[in-house]
């Protein structure tokens, strides 16, 4: 617990959000999402309605125009979707308490009747905000291609079934622009959300260390522009403030906060929330923030009059580090805070499924309904990724009995975000008819009309975070491995390639959504290129099964990612569950079974095994990648007997083994403390190579005397530890030069020997001169290597004295040469990447 608070701290700081993975503990199950598309017959109202009845074979005509009948006056600048008229159709508008009650409208804060037949259309809402939404319905209506500008006879009659609805801007990283601020808010407005908490923790004046200080005047401006903008849309603008990391609990800082509330008060802002979320040390104290909050629900909130009940965000926000106790801080809250003070929630994990168990647990602690706060779809924990799946994860029985309210604290792309937050809408205004698949569905047409193909393409592959909240991506892509496949099957993946391949330069031409196109950009570039390489990685497949060995081995040297294009693909990542493991295994795959074909031999190409799922995903090929900077994570937490291992492919004499734990430094918490090295032939018996290793990031195991084994393995012996563990190196029988049985001379000696670690996969750039002896009973070698077009290496064959016997130029990437008689070394000279170096016997 208390590693996890300071840790926190690191966060709060801008520290590598990554660096807490193993913090987080988000569940790793993937569930598909509920529901199914629907035909909407042209008429789409989001959020859904309670109740619709639309005839369309009845219609006002609306093309001469509307004249509208405003009886309180506060809708003029809600009804320019509409042409006036003074002899048009009529339309009142009208709400309060009484006319709401004759009109059956539900006696809650945003219902509202809407009703249009030979008299007109007719809006009457409990509130103002409810003839707002009102005229949101009648929007979309006379806006849907079923009604095409014409008003079908309609009856409906419409509530939210939460009273707070919409959107917490509380996550770690670069703030929303003003611009996209202010396109969100409209869009909140839309789709009938009322709330806009803002609480991004990079604003120095929301949180440590200038939570005290007024804001700049620019920034002062900005916020009353915000505040003008929610009002416009009914919507509620909830300042929040975050002091807890600082705050001393005196008079003093008493004064501090009220002072920078009343100037927000000046400012235009009526609701206000504190959040001690994040938070180490006295600012934690549950006694201390349930006095503070309690005093300004009197002194501040009630002597105000005009502005609305707090919002808190307790430092126990989540079951995963929430004290349970009696004595714990939310059985605090719920004996001691004002009635009230809503208080957040974000579930049995930090970004968790909304579900009746943890509303439970929590509302019989806080005794009062939960404000839900769903940590969706934020990604400051992983930010190489763009969200755009489905929202899904909401359980659909719950009641305002359950929760109070809901909000999503969504990425720091705001635009990108809206696809989320259709459904957030839709799911807080109507949670029994909540439809996932379909809502996604919707929102792509909603939100790109002119491209949403292109943009369902893209968003339907860009949804999962590998290690943090998961979400299911690819649904409808069906992937195979190279020797078991259909010709339907395979036709089926091409044509999705393809279309990953086109979904950026169509979202280019027909996206009208400018700030939402320069959010994706980036994604978009990495994701056509996916598309690319999964296309050449097809062709391939049939290279390679027609025995083309010249054509597969060019194809396959030009299909393979650069440094660059890992580092460029691994900071805007799609495609992480279906597509990207596609071209890395279908590559992976070819390469082992070239290298079979050639030598006869099982390459040394290991896979990872162990207890862990992402084990058998291709997360685990950071174990044997030769790079210590990269990691396999398990992603979930580790108990007594979990293991991590390597399964070499054949029975091999195993003399050696290197590990290195850990995901960075000898720091790291995310290792095995206490563990064991064994060795398998079956993978059910194992026998220990080591003994107990406590505390060692670092294994390194050698023998004179090898073992025979075809699996190796960690495995976690007891210990309290309950981290992820992570591995950076897992390598068994290294490649050195006194295991080789010939000589090796080479400027960099240990890349050289990615050239005979009859590893296909493996390869380094021969920059200079390679030169090798040949081994007794050798004819020739196959050269399996990339040779830039238009470049070429020369091959010399020497005898034992150093005399030149013969010299080829080798201008393929695949080639054989015949060794000469008396032949004793081989040279590589010029310039080109070596793979492999196959000896023929
Ligand atoms: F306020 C809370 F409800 C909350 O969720 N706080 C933060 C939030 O600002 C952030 O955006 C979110 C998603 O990363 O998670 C919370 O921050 C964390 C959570 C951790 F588990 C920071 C560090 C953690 F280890």
């Amino acid at each position: 617990m208390l590693m996890a608070a300071l840790l926190m701290a690191a966060f709060a700081q801008g520290t590598q959000a990554q660096d807490l993975s193993g913090q987080r503990s988000e569940k790793q199950d993937v569930h598909m999402i509920p529901g199914k598309k629907l035909d909407h017959h042209g008429l789409i109202v989001s959020p859904t309605p309670h109740l619709l009845n639309v005839d369309a074979a009845n219609r006002l005509d609306l093309q001469k125009g509307v004249k509208v009948i405003d009886k309180k006056g506060k809708f003029a600048d809600d009804v320019k979707f509409l042409t006036a008229n003074a002899k048009g159709i009529r339309l009142t508008i009208d709400f309060g308490e009484k006319l709401a009650a004759k009109a059956g409208v539900k006696p809650v804060s945003g219902a509202y009747s809407l009703k249009a037949d030979a008299k007109g259309i007719q809006i009457v809402g409990y509130d103002e905000r409810g003839a707002f939404y009102g005229l949101q319905t009648l929007r979309q209506i006379v806006n849907s291609e079923m009604a095409k500008g014409q008003m079908p006879y309609t009856t409906c009659n419409d509530y939210p079934d939460l009273p707070n609805r919409g959107v917490v801007e509380g996550f770690y990283g670069e703030p929303w622009s003003h611009q996209v601020r202010l396109s969100l808010i409209d869009y909140y407005g839309k789709n009938k959300m009322n709330t806009y908490l803002y609480g991004p923790k990079d604003d120095p004046y929301h949180s440590c260390p200038n939570w005290r200080l007024p804001y700049p005047e620019k920034e002062a401006k900005n916020i009353s522009e915000l505040v003008q903008a929610c009002r416009r849309n009914r919507v509620d603008f909830v300042w929040a403030i975050h002091p807890g990391q600082d705050i001393k609990w005196n008079e003093e800082d008493y004064q501090n906060l009220v002072h920078k509330l009343d100037l927000m008060y000046d400012l235009g802002v009526r609701s206000f929330a504190i959040f001690f979320d994040d938070i180490s040390g006295e600012g934690a104290n549950p006694v201390k923030q349930s006095e503070l909050l309690n005093r300004l629900a009197k002194e501040f909130v009630k002597a105000k009059g005009d502005v609305t009940p707090l919002v808190m965000c307790p430092t126990d926000y989540t079951r995963l580090w929430a004290n349970p106790k009696p004595t714990g801080s939310l059985a605090i809250f719920g004996n001691t805070l004002d009635p009230s003070i809503n208080v957040f929630w974000t579930g049995d994990v930090v970004c968790s499924d909304l579900t009746r168990e943890t509303l439970d647990w929590v509302n019989s602690r806080i005794k009062r309904p939960a404000y839900y706060w769903w940590n969706f779809p934020v990604t400051d924990y992983a930010r190489h990724i763009i969200m755009q799946g489905p929202t899904y994860g909401l359980q659909t029985d719950l009641t305002n009995k359950d929760l109070c309210g809901f909000v999503s604290n969504p990425m720091e792309h705001g635009e990108a975000s809206k696809l989320a937050l259709y459904g957030v809408a839709d799911y807080a205004w109507n949670i029994a008819n909540y439809n996932p698949l379909d809502n996604w569905e919707r929102g792509l047409v909603d939100l790109t009309p002119e491209a949403h193909d292109a943009y369902r393409t893209f968003a339907m592959h860009s949804c999962d975070t590998e290690t943090g909240y998961r979400r299911i991506e690819s649904w409808e892509t069906k992937s195979f491995r190279i020797d078991n496949f259909t010709d339907a099957e395979f036709n089926a993946l091409q044509k999705e390639f393809e279309k990953v391949k086109n979904a950026p330069a169509q979202m280019e031409a027909n996206c009208k959504n400018a700030l939402l196109m320069k959010e994706l950009r980036p994604w978009l570039t990495e994701f056509g290129k996916l598309g690319n390489r999964g296309l050449k990685t097809m062709q391939l497949i049939k290279e390679y099964k027609a025995g083309n060995d010249q054509a597969f081995w060019d194809g396959y040297v030009n299909n393979r990612m650069s440094k660059e294009d890992v580092a460029a693909y691994e900071k805007h990542k799609s495609g992480t569950m279906v597509l990207q493991p596609f071209y890395e295994q279908s590559m992976d795959d070819m390469a082992s079974g070239f290298f079979k074909k050639l030598t006869g031999k099982v390459p040394a190409f290991y896979k990872g095994i162990g207890t862990y799922a992402t084990l058998r995903t291709t997360q685990s090929k950071a174990m044997f990648d030769n790079d210590s900077t990269t990691y396999y994570t398990s992603g979930n937490g580790q108990n007594t007997g979990d293991w991590i291992g390597a399964d070499l492919g054949c029975v091999r004499s195993v003399s050696e083994v290197r590990i290195l734990q850990g995901r960075n430094s000898v720091d790291d918490v995310d290792y095995f403390d206490n563990t064991v090295l064994e060795y398998s032939l079956d993978k059910k018996e194992w026998k220990a190579l080591t003994g107990e290793l406590k505390k060692q990031y670092i294994i390194n195991w050698k023998t004179d005397s090898p073992v025979e084994a075809r699996y190796i393995r960690i495995k976690k012996l007891k210990s309290d530890k309950r981290n992820w563990a992570a591995v950076r190196t897992f390598e068994v029988n290294p490649t050195t030069p006194d295991r080789l049985s010939f000589t090796v001379e080479a400027k960099d000696m240990q890349a050289a020997m990615y050239g005979f670690d009859e590893n296909p996969c493996t390869s380094f750039t021969n920059e200079g001169t390679l030169t090798f002896g040949v081994e007794k009973g050798v004819t020739g070698y196959t050269f399996l290597q990339k040779v830039a077009p238009g470049s070429s290496v020369v091959c010399r064959q020497l005898n034992a004295k150093g005399k030149v016997l013969a010299t080829t130029s080798i201008n393929q990437s695949f080639c054989k040469i015949e060794l000469v008689k008396k032949a004793a070394k081989v040279q590589l000279d010029g310039s080109a990447e070596i793979f492999e170096i196959i000896p023929e016997k």
